[in-house]
């Protein structure tokens, strides 16, 4: 099995353990595709966190195709559950970073912002991507050490400067940075700790300014960091986002600590933005490009 397999399996080890023994065993229990089954059906998947709306939507279309292929073999139902969960998963547009691109990377207090740009260093170099990062978290001290030893680890340049000072200004350091040393990508973290959205919003609005005069050849993308452990609450705080700022992509982050990874559904429906990275673990390798197919086939255990 690859790597990448591998980690999807470990990291996605709760959610499987819920989902794919229930689904399992709904299976062998019922040797008739009934009402019955479908109920069941319908219970495990918005036990799982897909939410009301989807799993309405999957059964619906779990029958026509039954219907519609004259299936009665129980045991063909879950390879057709498979499809049509990678369906619903699948987004067609690609968001992802360019050659010259500045990510911005928001998301409330404690969601993972600080380790994930860590990991995201890693993926980016690996790539043979040059990195940088600005510590535009400047709320605390502590966020620009912690920011520190990520970068470190990841063996990567940070720009940042004292405690208190303008994150924009930092971003402005970093963005003049990077076009010194020609880097590919510069990575922003941003404090998860600003009270009010009137606040927030002004703050991302000032970084945003900056951005677009400074480096406006580079591909901006706002990345909004979700702890999957939150479920539904994390919609809410993405859709707290989406009135403030623009968002390209979603990194979905403690994917490994829950058992309703089925979440990553109603967040890419509603705000209508793929997840582009799922963290699976704390370690500076369990970050993962976000993959359908090998995402549903991990909590099938397929
Ligand atoms: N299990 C697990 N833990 C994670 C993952 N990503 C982040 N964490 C943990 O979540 C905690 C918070 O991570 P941070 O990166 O400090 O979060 P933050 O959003 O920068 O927090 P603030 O700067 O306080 O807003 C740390 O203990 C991380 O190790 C993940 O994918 N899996
Ligand atoms: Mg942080």
């Amino acid at each position: 099995m690859s790597n990448i397999i591998t980690k999807f399996k470990d990291g996605l080890k709760k959610t499987r353990n819920n989902f794919a023994n229930k689904i399992d065993d709904l299976f062998s229990r019922h040797l008739k595709i009934d009402d019955e089954l479908y109920e069941e059906l319908e219970e495990i998947l918005i036990g799982a966190d897909i939410g009301i709306e989807a799993t309405l939507e999957i059964i619906d279309m779990l029958q026509v195709e039954i219907k519609k292929e004259k299936i009665q073999d129980v045991n063909k139902v879950k390879p057709l559950l498979k499809k049509i969960l990678v369906e619903e998963i699948k987004f067609e547009e690609n968001f992802y970073e360019d050659n010259k691109s500045i990510i911005l990377i928001v998301g409330v207090n404690g969601v993972g912002k600080t380790t994930t740009i860590g990991k995201l260093s890693k993926i980016f170099k690996e790539e043979n991507k040059t990195v940088l990062v600005a510590a535009g978290d400047t709320f605390r001290a502590a966020a620009i050490e912690q920011l520190e030893k990520w970068c470190q680890r990841a063996d990567v340049e940070l720009i940042s400067n004292k405690e208190g000072s303008d994150p924009s200004s930092v971003i402005y350091d970093g963005i003049n940075a990077s076009k010194a040393r020609d880097t590919d990508i510069l990575i922003c973290d941003t404090a998860g700790r600003l009270h009010n959205k009137k606040n927030l919003m002004k703050e991302l609005n000032k970084i945003s300014r900056v951005i677009d005069k400074e480096y406006p050849e580079a591909k901006k993308l706002v990345y909004l960091v979700i702890d999957a452990n939150t479920g539904q609450n994390g919609i809410v705080q993405a859709e707290y986002f989406k009135e403030v700022t623009n968002i390209d992509g979603i990194i979905l982050t403690k994917l490994d600590g829950t058992s309703k990874g089925g979440i990553i559904i109603p967040i890419q429906k509603k705000l209508k933005v793929p997840v582009v990275y799922v963290g699976l673990g704390e370690a500076i390798d369990d970050l993962q490009k976000f993959d359908a197919e090998k995402f549903v086939n991990s909590i099938l255990n397929y």
